[in-house]
C-alpha cells in the first residue's frame, strides 16, 4: 500500500520534524518499506494501491510507556471527599486512597478487570496509541498480581494494540504487611515476579522508590532478581522527594526513570551515562498540585532522551489523552511541541526498549498516525481537541 499526498514528520533525528512535503510512504506487510517525496518513489512502489491522505499530517503512532490501566474500581468518591475538604485521615476512613484499588482490584473477577481496562485502552487509542505499558501493582499479592499481568496480555488479544507489561510488586506495601516491606519484598515481591515471569507475563520490571513506597535498598533487590532472570528495569524515582532512585535506575542501566520532578544535575548526568531515558509524567503533577518542575533543561544538556506518557492511575492521573499529556508538558514543563511528540514515539518507544518503532524509516514497524491538521505542533497546541483522521496498525488500516 502507498500512502500519497502527505505531510509526513518523520522524526529521523531528535533535531526537527524530519518533514517531507508531498509525501509518500510505502508500507510492505507490518513495515514501512519506503519514504520520500511522492516525486522520489522508486519506479516498483508505482503499481501499490494507493490511498491519497488529502496534504494531512502523518507521525510515527503514540506510544504510551507509563500506564496503570488495569486497576479496579475508581477514586472519584475520594476526589469529591477531599474537594469537600476531607482531611486525608477521614477520606482513609472513607476506605480511600491506593490499599481501596488494591482491594477493589483484589475483589474484581478478571473478565470485569478486563472490560474496564479495555474501555481506558480504547479512549488511548481513539487518540492514536500502537503501544501502550501496563503495570501491575494494584494486586501486592501473588494471586492477583498474576491476574493484572493475564489481564494486561488479553488486551492485546482484544484490540489492536501493542502491550508491554512491567511487574510493579513494589508499588506499595499493602496492608498485611503494614510496617514489614522487607518481609513483603521477600515473601511476596519476589517470588511473585519469579512466577510472573515464567509464566511469560513480564516484560520489565519496576519499583516505586519514594519515602511511601520503598527506599533504594529494598528496590535494588528487587533489581538483582530481575538481573538474574535477564529482565530490563525501570524506576518510579524523584517524584516527591529526592532519595537516590534515579542514580540506582542509572547504576542498574534502566530503560527508564520516571516522574523525575525532583532529579538533579547529578542524576540527569548519570542517566545520561546509563542511557536511561527520562519519563514525565504531567498528568500525575497537574492531579498533585505539584510545583517542582522536572529538570527538563538539565537533560537536554546532558542528551538525556525524554519520553511523556499519561501515567494513568486512579489516584494521581486518571488521564487517558495522550494529546492533552503532550499539551501538558508543553504548558506545564516548557517542552516544545517537536519534544512532546518525540515524547510519545520515538523517546517512549526506547523507554519500553522497544526497537524499529517511533519513527517512519524504512524497516520500522507500519505504526502511523494520520491528522487532520496542518502541521505537526497542533497536536500539542489544542486543548481537548482529538484531529485523528486514521490510525494504522502494523500496516493496517
Ligand atoms: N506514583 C503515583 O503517583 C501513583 N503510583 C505511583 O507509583 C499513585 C497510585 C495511586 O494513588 O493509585
Ligand atoms: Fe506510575
Amino acid at each position: 500500500m502507498l500512502l500519497t499526498n502527505a505531510r509526513i514528520a518523520t522524526l529521523v533525528d531528535n533535531q526537527s520534524y524530519g518533514l517531507i512535503e508531498r509525501g509518500a510512504v510505502a508500507l510492505k506487510g507490518e513495515q514501512i518499506a519506503w519514504v520520500g517525496a511522492k516525486s522520489d518513489l522508486p519506479s516498483a512502489y508505482r503499481g501499490c494501491a494507493q490511498q491519497d491522505l488529502g496534504g494531512r499530517v502523518v507521525t510515527p503512532a503514540l506510544i504510551d510507556c507509563h500506564t496503570h490501566v488495569v486497576f479496579g474500581g475508581n477514586r472519584a468518591a475520594e476526589f469529591e471527599l477531599r474537594l469537600n475538604g476531607a482531611s486525608y485521615e477521614e477520606v482513609a476512613r472513607a476506605g480511600g486512597g491506593i490499599v481501596s484499588t488494591v482491594e477493589a482490584t483484589r475483589d474484581a473477577g478478571e473478565n470485569a478487570l478486563l472490560q474496564d481496562a479495555l474501555r481506558r485502552v480504547d479512549a488511548l487509542m481513539s487518540e492514536g496509541v500502537t503501544v501502550v505499558e501496563v503495570k501491575s501493582g494494584y494486586g501486592l499479592d501473588t494471586e492477583t498480581e498474576l491476574k493484572m499481568l493475564r489481564v494486561a496480555r488479553r488486551i492485546a488479544e482484544e484490540r489492536s494494540v501493542e502491550v508491554r507489561t512491567s511487574f510493579l510488586g513494589a508499588h506499595a506495601v499493602p496492608p498485611e504487611f503494614k510496617d514489614a516491606p522487607d518481609a513483603y519484598i521477600d515473601q511476596v515481591c519476589l517470588p511473585t515476579l519469579r512466577a510472573a515471569h515464567a509464566e511469560g507475563l513480564v516484560d520489565a520490571v519496576d519499583g516505586f522508590c519514594e519515602g511511601i513506597a520503598f527506599d533504594t535498598a529494598q528496590i535494588r533487590r528487587v533489581f538483582e532478581e530481575a538481573v538474574r532472570l535477564g529482565l530490563p528495569v525501570k524506576l518510579h524515582a524523584e517524584q516527591l522527594s529526592n532519595i537516590g532512585g534515579a542514580q540506582l535506575a542509572a547504576e542498574f542501566g534502566a530503560l527508564s526513570a520516571d516522574h523525575v520532578e525532583y532529579a538533579t544535575h547529578a542524576d540527569a548526568k548519570a542517566m545520561a551515562r546509563s542511557g536511561t531515558v527520562a519519563t514525565v509524567l504531567p498528568g500525575a503533577f497537574y492531579t498533585l498540585r505539584e510545583t517542582q518542575i522536572p529538570p527538563i533543561q538539565a537533560f537536554r544538556d546532558h542528551g538525556v532522551p525524554i519520553a511523556l506518557a499519561t501515567d494513568c492511575n486512579p489516584g494521581s492521573s486518571p488521564l487517558t489523552s495522550p494529546l492533552l499529556t503532550m499539551n501538558m508538558a508543553c504548558t506545564l514543563f516548557r517542552m516544545t511541541p517537536l519534544e512532546a511528540l518525540l515524547g510519545m514515539t520515538a523517546h517512549a518507544a526506547r523507554a519500553l526498549g522497544l526497537a524499529r518503532r517511533g519513527r517512519i524509516v524504512p524497516g520500522h514497524r507500519a505504526d502511523l498516525c494520520v491528522w487532520d491538521v496542518d502541521h505537526p505542533a497542533e497536536l500539542s497546541y489544542r486543548i481537548g481537541f482529538n484531529p485523528l483522521h486514521t490510525r494504522i496498525f502494523g500496516g493496517a488500516l
